[in-house]
């Protein structure tokens, strides 16, 4: 996740003497729990993920696996403050701010298709998926990038692969324990 927060230049530097006048910061936190039962995320409450703090008139702050470091606390929250610089005027007038947050996610892929879905895989077995791409004729011809995702449904335990060009993903279990290896063969 990316935040951005930009104000206008001209109200970081309105005199343009490379003094700032006002800049803006942007903060990540997590919000643990609301301890004080008030509805709002109190400083106490939360803990600082990330933020950007440069002398400019924007500012930006990551978050690498968001849904991960939630977890089960209360929320993300996203915080901008405006700083008065050195060359502030005495009285700082309203300043527009405008905050992008850009959150990419996985989905699943209506081009690609497995066969088969699922597969028994005996101790020491293995099984082969095909993987079928379809793009459809409109699309845009540039890279696109994808994983497969292989979901042992004994143990639950779920394992990714990019499949850049190889069409198959091989899958192969040991009996009873969970050291299964996904082979990716060269097309
Ligand atoms: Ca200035
Ligand atoms: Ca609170």
């Amino acid at each position: 996740m990316d935040v951005v927060a930009t104000i206008p230049y001209g109200r970081f530097d309105a005199d343009n003497n490379y003094v700032a006048d006002v800049r803006v910061r942007v903060l990540i936190h997590i919000w643990k729990a609301d301890t004080n039962g008030n509805g709002r995320p109190d400083p106490d409450e939360m803990m600082l993920v990330n933020y950007g703090a440069n002398w400019a008139n924007w500012n930006l702050a990551t978050m690498a696996a968001p849904t991960f470091k939630l977890g089960s606390y209360r929320g993300i929250v996203v915080s901008v403050d405006l700083v008065r610089g050195p060359d502030a005027p005495p009285y700082a007038p309203p300043v527009p701010v405008t905050v992008a947050v850009t959150y990419v996610d996985t989905a699943g892929d209506p081009w690609v298709s497995v066969s088969p879905s699922s597969a028994t895989i005996p101790p020491r077995g293995s099984a082969t998926f095909t993987l079928t791409v379809k793009p459809p004729a409109n699309a845009v011809p540039t890279t696109y990038i994808g994983e497969a995702v292989v979901t042992n449904n004994a143990t639950g335990s779920v394992n990714r692969r990019e499949p850049h060009h190889p069409p198959r993903v091989i899958y192969r279990a040991s009996a009873g324990v969970d050291t299964q290896t996904h082979h990716l063969p060269s097309a």
